[in-house]
């Protein structure tokens, strides 16, 4: 009885270990070149990307315009995040701002104008 205890301690040990080595292989990261010109662009993008499926954590640069996004590889793909991004509103890299969702952004949060709010 003692025995099988320590066999099923050691199975469940080394089943924790596997799901945290597989965890590790299961985050990416990314960066997205955006169309985003202000600190409320940087909110408006974080939290639409905070809902997207498979991302852990995205941070848009706004000096750089570079939006960084820590995601699970085995959720979603980079073509995805990309659409989430223009989706949000905003171009990423060379997929262009989804036209209803830039339409609802803040008059100065859209591309070439040029933003007031710091
Ligand atoms: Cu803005």
């Amino acid at each position: 009885m003692k025995n099988k205890r320590s066999i099923l301690a050691a199975v469940v040990m080394f089943v924790l270990f596997a799901a945290s080595a597989k965890a590790q292989n299961n985050t990416a990261e990314l960066k997205i070149k955006t169309s985003a010109t202000c600190e409320m662009c940087k909110a408006t993008i974080e939290k639409y990307m905070a809902f997207e499926k498979g991302v852990k954590k995205s941070e848009l640069d706004v000096a750089s315009k570079i939006l960084t996004v820590t995601y699970n590889p085995q959720k979603t793909t980079p073509e995805k995040l990309r659409i989430a991004v223009s989706k949000s509103g905003y171009d990423a890299d060379d997929v262009k701002a989804d036209p209803k969702a830039f339409a609802k952004l803040e008059e100065c949060c859209r591309k070439g104008q040029v933003c007031t709010v710091k």
